[in-house]
């Protein structure tokens, strides 16, 4: 399916009125317009390989037609994504659902498209098809060596496609832990894990870096070996400068403090980065900003006030990955919007008045201090997002030319109604 460049174009001039007079409206009241305009348009969110088909959940898996089949055709899809908002320049991969057989001509195909590889993700919590041990009791924590050496070249095995790819990061997450007391012991599970951890650490190539994802529950529902941040970190400092912390969202215990968790692991240092996607229960993988659009612009708020506290560059200095699919939206549509809200949100945060919330805060004036929040967070900055879409060469309105072009048609009638997207 191709976009040419002229229907973006004929879209954009036919929106160019409105946008207009929105985007002055809004941009007479911002002092800093054109200094948010320029982060935006660098800004770019990793698109998740396994996200492009529709997602099942463990009762049923409704399959949405014209799903990628190939890896190739997944990255024909960021390309399309990429071509209509210009952030998502980016593809993280999951191994074994993507193994590139060829990894030079792959990533030829990711470079036409603008588009590189961002972290890589392992897979150590399902057993594959011929796989000679099992990870029924875990993978890096289990009780037999010959398990977690297992695990540790799997490991290794992805960082290698990862630098056929030009990827630099390796995500590590395990769903190791127990689900009845007693199953485990606590510090053998922990040190076994830190031990096979570091083998893969040190197979890590200079410019790598190794994000370690915490989660803390499911598919084990007593306890998991790497359960929050603190266990993460914890295996991040002992590792060494290379190891960090990678915060997925929906992660967290119920009304888990995440803005305060993001800001101090950014103070350490130890901030890797990012699996964007919200949840109203658990780790429901929903759309970014469909539940909750405030909890988002805190952290995002965070992550503005300490990055530029350390000096860091906001596009590159950390892993910007979104971790959503779902079962009832067309998978393209959905990683629009879970875009978009990323983009509006960070607009939002770069939006916040500093230095009346800093002196606010020194004042312990706490009215003003969520005064200073709330006007931000209560902008409505899609004219400011759509303009930095604008001016990256993308489309003002992604959604209405996807539905208007019939983009899923065109998929479907070239690969089918009844494809299914590797992965979960
Ligand atoms: C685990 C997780 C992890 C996996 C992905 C498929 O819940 O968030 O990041 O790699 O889902
Ligand atoms: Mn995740
Ligand atoms: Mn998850």
């Amino acid at each position: 399916m191709q976009l040419e460049k002229y229907t973006i174009d004929q879209h954009n001039e036919g929106l160019s009125a409105s946008h207009k007079r929105k985007l002055s409206a809004l941009t007479s009241d911002i002092a800093n317009a054109e200094a948010i305009l320029e982060r935006l348009v660098a800004f770019q969110v990793a698109i998740p390989s396994w996200a492009l088909g529709t997602g099942g959940t463990r009762f049923a898996r409704f399959a949405g037609g014209g799903e990628p089949r190939s890896l190739e055709e997944k990255i024909e899809d960021i390309a399309l994504l990429h071509k209509l908002n210009r952030s998502s320049g980016a593809i993280s991969l999951h191994i074994p659902w993507d193994i590139p057989k060829n990894g030079a001509a792959i990533k030829v195909l990711a470079a036409q498209h603008g588009i590189r590889f961002d972290a890589m993700n392992s897979n150590t919590f399902q057993d594959q098809p011929g796989q000679p041990l099992s990870y029924k009791f875990g993978s890096m924590q289990h009780v037999d060596k010959a398990v977690r050496r297992q695990a540790v070249e799997h490991n290794i095995e992805v960082i290698e496609h990862g630098m056929a790819l030009g990827s630099e990061s390796l995500t590590v997450w395990l769903s190791d832990g127990s689900c009845f007391p007693g199953q485990l012991n606590f510090r053998k599970a922990f040190e076994n894990t830190l031990e096979s951890l570091q083998e893969v650490y040190s197979a890590l190539p200079d410019a790598w870096k190794m994000f370690v994802e915490y989660k803390a529950f499911e598919p084990n529902f007593y306890s998991t070996t790497v359960g929050d941040w603190g266990q993460s970190l914890l295996y991040a400092t002992k590792l060494g400068p290379k190891a960090y912390t990678l915060v997925d969202l929906g992660h967290h215990l119920p009304n888990a403090n995440i803005e305060q968790i993001v800001a101090l692991l950014l103070m350490e240092g130890k901030l890797g980065g990012f699996h964007f996607n919200d949840s109203k229960y658990g780790d429901d993988d929903l759309t970014v900003g469909s539940i909750k659009p405030y909890q988002l612009f805190l952290i995002f708020n965070e992550l503005v006030e300490g990055m530029d506290a350390r000096g860091m560059n906001h596009t590159t200095d950390l892993g910007w990955m979104i971790d959503a699919s779902h079962n009832v939206k067309d998978p393209l549509e959905d990683l629009l919007q879970s875009v978009e809200a990323i983009m509006i949100t960070y607009a939002q945060a770069l939006l916040v008045d500093r230095a009346a919330l800093q002196a606010a805060q020194q004042n312990n004036d706490v009215v003003r201090a969520q005064e200073a929040l709330q006007n931000a967070f209560r902008t409505d900055v899609r004219p400011l997002v759509a303009e930095a879409r604008l001016r990256a060469g993308g489309a003002l309105d992604p959604l209405q030319i996807f539905r208007k072009e019939n983009v899923r048609e065109h998929l479907v009638k070239q690969r089918g109604l009844k494809t299914i997207a590797t992965g979960l």
